[in-house]
């Protein structure tokens, strides 16, 4: 299922070296995934246990059946036909339900996904590792400490297994699109550093100031990329999907009261649930409901 990136020609030479796709010759980063043979996917928002309105989207999307947990695996040697673009957990009311679900989806071949910054803290937390427990960890560390211990136990051990191995960015159609949880640089591709690869796709970049609110201070780079790759990206809450030639952002931040959104890839139709009611503060802290 997974093709190496074969190298169109020799190495790129010095000086005035293309930015075409042929050129992409280097061997990825353990962290990026080649899925090339995924042609045709829907590229599913930042769900944040919003699993009622990821649902109606699968459904919406003719994968209702993949709903049914007794669903069969995908058909040995196809594609996967669905893409996560990571932050399936925090702030939402059925955290845990969306995590099985993706976990199976992934598991049985029909599903791929990135890591997100909150999936990515989750998984901290089950390690044990000091983590403050805030900005949404909370309703999903509160959903899994409610389960019996036995069953606590073992979702603890598959959990920690799925989520260690997602990707930090995937490249699919023949690296004609990259997916990644936040944002994408061109020498991304060139064999950087781990840490930098990984701050970048999962966070984005940032100013190395605060917010206000004392977040991050984030750089919106996506009007800025050229390209050449098609890069879909969640993170960023808009109001509506933020299309560019080259980037479009799908969080329309369902959990706040917006909508869920999917990204028909490549016919490049826009899917959109409108949210049934905020579980959390753009800012801060859980709704009262
Ligand atoms: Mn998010």
């Amino acid at each position: 299922m997974e093709k190496s990136f074969e190298p169109a020609g020799s190495a790129a030479g010095d000086g005035g070296r293309e930015r075409g796709l042929e050129l992409r010759t280097t061997t990825p980063h353990p962290r990026i995934h080649n899925h090339l043979d995924v042609r045709e996917c829907d590229i599913i928002g930042d769900v944040h246990g919003c699993y009622d309105e990821l649902a109606e989207l699968l459904t919406r999307l003719g994968h209702g059946a993949l709903l049914d947990e007794g669903a069969p695996p995908a058909p040995g040697g196809s594609a996967p036909r669905l893409v996560f673009v990571g932050d399936l957990v925090d702030r939402g009311d059925r955290i845990l339900d969306v995590l099985r679900l993706v976990l199976r989806l992934c598991r049985q071949g029909h599903a791929l996904m990135v890591v997100g910054n909150h999936d990515d803290r989750f998984l901290r937390w089950l390690w044990g590792r000091r983590v403050q427990v805030k900005h949404g960890l909370e309703q999903t560390t509160n959903e899994f400490n409610a389960l019996p211990r036995r069953e606590r136990d073992a979702l603890r051990e598959e959990l920690i297994r799925f989520l260690t191995a997602l990707p930090w960015a995937l490249r699919i159609d023949d690296g004609h699109c990259i997916v990644a949880h936040a944002a994408w640089h061109a020498e991304l591709h060139e064999g950087p550093s781990s840490e930098h690869l990984r701050s970048y796709t999962m966070y984005g970049p940032t100013t190395g100031g605060k917010t206000p609110e004392g977040f991050p201070e984030r750089i919106d780079w996506a009007p800025f990329f050229e390209g050449p790759e098609l890069v879909v990206f969640g993170h960023q809450v808009y109001d509506v999907p933020y299309v560019h030639r080259h980037a479009v952002g799908i969080d329309t931040g369902c959990v706040f009261g917006g909508a869920l959104t999917a990204l028909r890839y490549p016919s490049m139709e826009l899917v959109t649930v409108q949210s049934r009611f905020a579980r959390y503060e753009r800012g801060g802290s859980a709704r009262n409901r």
